[in-house]
């Protein structure tokens, strides 16, 4: 019996997988403990309405926006209930609707609140819980947020702080606004990091699919010749024969 789930376990895995593989829009989730700040972060980077409140679990259901990358792309950011050690038991079926989004996430952004005292076991204690949701794998970066309630020294101190296995490491404030611009930034090179390097000429009357090129990948390079555009860069698996057409694309990635 315990076979039969495991395989069916491993399964319904490889769907969602397959599910996130097919999905045109890449999925970025901010995860941490509760009060870091993760509405706030998605509010300033959205400019949307996500409950913001200095309480406990002030996020019971999760909330998905899209934000507009540099370079144009697009991702959406998921908003999660805070992790603890130990979830009080009404808040079990919250947190469940949670993990299945953070599941589905191609990215997890940890957000740390840096003026907290303990902020280095929490960031352990994420790990450990992550590790146990089996997401341990997941790409991740960490956005530490809070900074404008940093001193310079431990500001200095963080800028050098590389933990592994984070992707990248982000200085971020929710409420000033600071280091929003490069987290963007930090977000849409991880998100483009599994994404097929993509060459092609794409003629002028064809620019739904220079649009749709910028708004699910990313454009590194164009040039305007005589027989088209000459897009380089990156997109998604899934849609490249879609954005591109079966003519005039490379694949240099293979
Ligand atoms: N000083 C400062 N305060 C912040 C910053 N970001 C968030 N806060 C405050 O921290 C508190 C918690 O912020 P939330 O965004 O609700 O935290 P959360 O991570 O979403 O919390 P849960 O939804 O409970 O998991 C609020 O009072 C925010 O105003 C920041 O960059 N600097
Ligand atoms: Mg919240």
């Amino acid at each position: 019996m315990l076979q039969k789930e495991l395989t069916e376990l491993h399964e319904e895995r490889a769907l969602h997988r397959e599910g996130r593989r097919r999905r045109p829009f890449r999925t970025a989730a901010l995860v941490g403990y509760t009060n870091a700040g993760k509405s706030t972060l998605l509010n300033a980077m959205t400019a949307g309405g996500a409950l913001v409140e200095n309480q406990l679990f002030a996020t019971l259901d999760p909330t998905t926006r899209s934000v507009r990358l540099p370079f144009g792309q697009t991702c959406l950011l998921v908003d999660t209930v805070g992790f603890i050690q130990k979830l009080p038991h009404e808040l079990v079926a919250a947190f469940h609707a949670t993990l299945e989004e953070v599941g589905e996430a191609d990215l997890l952004v940890h957000v740390l609140d840096a003026s907290h005292a303990g902020a280095e076991t929490r960031l352990e204690t994420v790990h450990a819980t992550l590790r146990e949701l089996d997401l341990g794998d997941r790409p991740l970066l960490l956005a530490i947020n809070k900074v404008d309630r940093c001193s310079p020294e431990s500001r200095r101190r963080l800028q050098t702080f590389r933990p592994e296995p984070y992707l990248g490491v982000v200085l971020v404030s929710g409420t000033t606004g600071e280091g929003l611009d490069s987290l963007k930034s930090a977000i849409g090179e991880a998100l483009a990091r599994d994404m097929l390097a993509v060459e092609a000429t794409i003629p002028y009357d064809n620019w739904q699919a220079l649009s749709r090129w910028r708004r699910y990948g990313v454009v590194e390079g164009e040039e305007f010749a005589s027989d088209g555009v000459h897009v380089r860069g990156r997109l998604p698996e899934a849609i490249v024969k879609t954005v591109i057409g079966e003519v005039g694309g490379e694949d240099p990635a293979g």
